[in-house]
């Protein structure tokens, strides 16, 4: 049966935003939990993913998780240990033990960021692409691919790791022009990676159906995800104000963008 009640971790931030005001229209009721309050909700649980006890008490009796929370950029790597890491593993343990069947992990397109961005006819990146993060960050998130491998190989746990681009209201730079996907698309793929039978462990990229996308949406769209959307009314204007990529420059140069220099400033 279709998953009804779904815990979002990592609800207040931006994308957990977008997500509690869209998901609720599929038909769930939305267990929401972060380790900042969250307003207009008496029943969000305000906890950090450190708390195991809380996370278990969190996971209880829901059928299907979307595992939003954690540091979302670059930072120093105990703090990203801890968060994106350590939390990652004490979710997966809580849903174990609990009993949930399905987790939608939130990856990154840092896991693979360092492959280099296609050029003219070169093919889409495919899913299978050897991960090359390019920051502590993205290798956390690869870190949370293969632990969604590990409790899908030895205890059944499906997930549904989402590589996701940039997905944001709008696109406000070139590179998104490639890699953008529309909150309205991230529903949709959402709602996808929670329905579709028989997932396993699937990898997915998560875009629109971008004019300039760099990989290859096939696993996505096999989980019936039909992006509605496409950056391209923005590129004109982003392209006058910005500039093209420029080939010569490291920061154009991959998938992760300027990622792959940034230096660990997450100031919390
Ligand atoms: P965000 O930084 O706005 O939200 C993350 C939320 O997680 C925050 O509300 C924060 O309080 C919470 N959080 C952090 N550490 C926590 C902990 N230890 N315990 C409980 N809650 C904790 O980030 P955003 O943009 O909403 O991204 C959400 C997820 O999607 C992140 O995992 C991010 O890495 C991933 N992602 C987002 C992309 C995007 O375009 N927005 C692109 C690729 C991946
Ligand atoms: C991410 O993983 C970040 O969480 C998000 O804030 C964006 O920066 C996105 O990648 C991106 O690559 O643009």
């Amino acid at each position: 049966p279709a998953p009804r009640t779904v815990l979002l971790t990592g609800a207040a931030g931006g994308l957990g935003t977008l997500m509690r005001n869209l998901l609720p229209a599929f038909g769930y009721g939305l267990r929401l939990l972060d380790v900042r309050p969250i307003e207009g909700d008496p029943d969000a649980v305000t906890a950090d993913l450190a708390d195991r006890k809380a996370v278990r008490e969190a996971v209880r009796g829901v059928d299907a998780i979307i595992h939003l929370a954690g540091i979302s950029l670059e930072a120093p790597f105990e703090k990203i240990l801890a968060a994106n890491i350590e939390g990652t593993y004490n979710l997966y343990e809580a849903a174990r033990e609990e009993g949930v069947g399905r987790i939608v992990f939130a990856s990154s397109n840092h896991a693979v960021g360092f492959t280099p961005r296609p050029q003219g006819n070169d093919p889409l990146i495919p899913v299978d692409t050897p991960r090359r993060p390019d920051t502590f960050y993205g290798l956390s998130k690869s870190f949370g691919e293969d632990l969604a491998q590990l409790y899908w190989d030895k205890h059944g746990l499906e997930t549904v790791s989402v590589r996701i681009g940039s997905c944001f209201p709008e696109p406000t730079s070139v590179r998104m022009l490639s890699i953008w996907m529309s909150p309205a698309d991230g529903a949709r793929l959402f709602h996808a990676a929670l329905t579709a039978d028989n997932v396993g462990h699937t990898v997915v990229y998560g875009s629109s159906a971008n004019t300039r996308l760099w990989w290859d949406l096939s696993t996505a769209r096999a989980l019936g995800y039909e992006p509605q959307d496409d950056s391209e009314p923005y590129a004109e204007k982003l392209i006058a104000d910005q500039g093209d990529l420029d080939p010569d420059d490291i920061a154009h140069t991959y998938l992760g963008g300027h990622f792959v220099n940034d230096p660990p400033i997450w100031p919390y």
